[in-house]
């Protein structure tokens, strides 16, 4: 019994050492160590044995089964070793190669400037609407005082979609009768947002695609006064306090009387030049007290409710702030310009 355990422990080293794969080697587990190896049967067939013998053989059996257990550990750990070698080999790192530093995006300088005149507004108490670039002609002409064939039409000539009647709108304004409609009769502090459409003249400070910023002021006793108050100060604000602007009489049909606000030429301080078209100054918004028919629309009584409005672009504010001395590179998503700001 005691040679046929050197058997066992000769025969299963000598198998196990060539061993490199993790099949051979579960079934090297169960030909050596498993319930119906030789080894095993040793342990079965020890009752049959003498007396004498018994405490020899249990003691070698036990021993080549604790061999063969380390050895097979040996083996396992020495196998899992070559695989980590193995591995680092085919995917080695370079870890002194310098990183891809990991690109930052950034606002769009005109998101910034938006952002920046939100919080402006927000500070002075005005709601920020949300309102739709698809209107339709009531919206954006009519209901503002300005009825087919009135010339007024010419100052915003737009694009039409197939539907009669639906536009991309001109102008952020139709957003002051939606508000006013879902306010009436309550005081109104609005500030609405959004791109407007034109069929224009592409220049350096015109496109055919802008963003215009609406306010709008509805409550009793609202005058010229608190109009220009809160531009003034706005643009304090946000150019600092030594910014230059002026008032100016205009026309537009929605309010009565109607004005536009300038700010000094950045280019050239008020001397003239080719941004300002010689003026010395560059135009900001339009505005003006709102008009008793338009109040009437909006469902307000002109008698006892009056209101001011304005409408600016933001991306000549942009160009302002930054002294960008041409609009159209706001929109040509060149990356070597939008990464300045
Ligand atoms: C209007 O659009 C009026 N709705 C403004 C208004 C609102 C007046 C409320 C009274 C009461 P205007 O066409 O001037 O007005 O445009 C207003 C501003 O939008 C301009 O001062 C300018 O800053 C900007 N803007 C107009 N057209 C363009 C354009 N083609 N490209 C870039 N910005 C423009």
């Amino acid at each position: 019994m005691l040679d046929k355990l050197e058997e066992v422990a000769r025969t299963a080293l000598a198998e196990l050492e060539p061993i490199q794969d993790e099949e051979p080697l579960q079934r090297w587990k169960v030909a050596h160590l498993g319930r119906n190896s030789t080894l095993m049967s040793v342990f079965d067939q020890m009752g049959s044995l003498s007396k004498e013998e018994r405490p020899a053989v249990g003691r070698r059996a036990n021993e080549v089964k604790r061999m063969l257990e380390a050895a097979l550990t040996a083996k396992v750990t020495e196998m899992q070793e070559k695989a980590l070698q193995k591995s680092l080999q085919a995917e080695q790192l370079d870890v002194t190669l310098p990183g891809r530093p990991a690109r930052l995006g950034r606002l769009h300088p005109n998101t910034q400037t938006m952002r920046e005149i939100y919080r402006i507004f927000s500070e002075m108490g005005f709601q920020i609407y949300r309102s739709r670039e698809v209107e339709t002609d009531e919206f954006n002409f009519g209901l503002l005082n300005i009825p087919p064939h009135h010339p007024a039409r010419d100052m915003w000539d737009t694009f039409h979609t197939t539907t009669p009647g639906v536009l991309l709108r001109t102008h952020t304004s139709p957003g002051q009768i939606h508000v006013m409609r879902q306010n009436a009769p309550n005081p109104i502090r609005a500030c609405l947002p959004g791109m407007c459409y034109r069929f224009e003249q592409i220049s350096a400070r015109k496109d055919t695609q802008f963003a215009q910023v609406e306010g709008l002021v509805i409550d009793r006793d609202v005058t010229l006064a608190d109009l220009k108050g809160t531009l003034n100060d706005f643009y304090r604000r946000l150019f600092g306090p030594g910014v230059k602007t002026r008032f100016r009489a205009n026309y537009f049909p929605f309010t009565e009387p109607s004005g536009e606000m300038d700010v000094e030429c950045f280019l050239c301080g008020g001397d003239g030049c080719g941004m300002c078209s010689g003026s010395g100054w560059l135009e900001l918004l339009g505005c003006g007290m709102v008009h008793p028919t338009v109040l009437l629309n909006g469902g307000y009584d002109p008698e006892k409710f009056s209101g001011f409005a304005f409408g600016m672009g933001p991306e000549r504010t942009t160009i302002l702030r930054y002294h960008i001395e041409d609009i159209r590179h706001l929109w040509t998503n060149d990356l070597r310009f939008l990464e300045q700001f």
